[in-house]
């Protein structure tokens, strides 16, 4: 049986991976963090699977990354976890260094040490190409960082590549852009826009708030990206790749969308910090404008070119826009309601 090792299991993505390296018939060894509340809700339904052994552990902790490699010995390795916030990396700017830069050199450090036949799989971000260079962003396109995890991502990306041409090593750069999902955290814009929409809905809540309403990302559905990732590590050469859907949307369109589902016609009212956004039939105010979710730099626009992918990996996105807002809203009315004890 091949063993995966798999950090950031308690994820988004690593919730969708180990599932998806269990139906391939791995041995799965996931780390979690320790915590003072319990942070395994995404894989709680795993817990108890024969084939997934969980480790705790941390990136910031190189002893603990030895001790676990040398003694698993993993065919693959998924780095998947890290300090992922973009706004959040500039109020802990020298931790997301530790997590997401050197964490990933410690992870890649202990392979080339105790398992260097592994292949490894790194967490590469679309954030890299920031203030963008080019349209659509391809594995050619130019990086311009503009968050301190994009920077630390960059030195990731770099150092993966590095230790591939200078030991040899199997390791490949994922450049995933966004990617969503209802296991998605709910801190992220689009998660964001379904639970706190699904609450103003029901009466819990009296707006969503947000900030730049105009940035557009090109935005796919996590459950399929984490087969992207297990499909790089099963070529005969390492090698880096775009993974995206070739689509773009703005914050805004997503919000109208959200809206939409639940039966609202979102108008628009106002500029800058003063714009509303309200249902057209009844006025009911359902999203504002907060200067506090603004960024000191902000990524603008990210439209992701999937050809390599498509053509070297046969790997292509199914699920569009809409049918991510359906799964998204269908989830969070649920989950809201359950949450609110609101009983059908
Ligand atoms: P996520 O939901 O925020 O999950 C991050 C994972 O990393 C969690 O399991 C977290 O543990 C773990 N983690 C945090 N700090 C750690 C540390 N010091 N040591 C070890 N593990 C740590 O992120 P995601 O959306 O699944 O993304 C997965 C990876 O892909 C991340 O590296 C992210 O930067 C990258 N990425 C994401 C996207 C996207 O759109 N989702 C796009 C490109 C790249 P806790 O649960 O304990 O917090
Ligand atoms: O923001 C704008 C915000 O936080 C998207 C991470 O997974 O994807 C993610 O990074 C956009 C930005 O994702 C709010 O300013 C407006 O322009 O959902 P997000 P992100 O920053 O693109 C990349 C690929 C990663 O690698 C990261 O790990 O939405 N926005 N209003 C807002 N964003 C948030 N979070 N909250 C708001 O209220």
């Amino acid at each position: 049986m091949k063993r995966a090792f798999v950090t950031g299991t308690t994820g988004q993505d690593g919730s969708y991976l180990v599932e998806l390296l269990i139906e391939k018939g791995y041995e799965v060894h996931g780390t979690i963090r320790r915590a003072s509340v319990f942070n395994t809700a995404r894989i709680d339904h795993l817990m108890d699977h024969p084939q997934v052994k969980l480790h705790h552990s941390d990136l910031t902790d190189s002893s603990n990354l030895n001790k676990l490699l040398a003694t698993i010995k993993p065919d693959e390795i998924y780095n998947l976890g890290a300090q992922s916030h973009v706004a959040v990396s500039f109020e802990v700017p020298e931790y997301t260094a530790q997590v997401d830069a050197t964490g990933t050199l410690r992870l890649l450090d202990a392979m080339h040490s105790f398992c260097p036949e592994a292949r490894f799989y790194q967490a590469s971000t679309s954030e890299m190409y920031g203030k963008v260079r080019e349209v659509p962003q391809s594995e050619t396109t130019p990086f311009y960082p503009r968050s301190p995890y994009a920077v630390a991502k960059l030195y990731a990306y770099w150092i993966t590549k590095n230790f591939r041409e200078s030991y040899d090593l199997y390791a490949c750069n994922g450049i995933l852009f966004n990617h969503e999902s209802e296991r998605r955290g709910r801190t992220f814009v689009t998660r964001k826009i379904t639970t706190n929409l699904a609450q103003v809905h029901l009466g819990l809540r009296d707006t969503v708030r947000l900030g730049n309403i105009d940035a557009k990302r090109d935005w796919g559905y996590a459950k399929e990206y984490v087969e992207a990732m297990w499909l790089m590590l099963q070529q005969d050469e390492p090698d880096d790749f775009v993974i995206a859907t070739g689509e773009m949307h703005s914050v805004r369109d997503f919000c109208e969308r959200s809206a939409s589902w639940l039966g609202y016609n979102l108008v628009w009212e106002g500029e800058g910090v003063t714009e509303i956004g309200r249902d057209e039939t009844t006025g009911k105010v359902l999203i504002e404008i907060d200067e506090r979710y603004f960024r000191p730099a902000e990524v603008e626009e990210l439209l992701g070119d999937p050809s390599k992918a498509e053509r070297e990996l046969g790997w292509k996105a199914k699920v569009g826009l809409d049918e991510l807002v359906d799964i998204m809203m269908e989830s969070d009315m649920r989950v809201v309601k359950k949450e609110a004890g609101i009983v059908e």
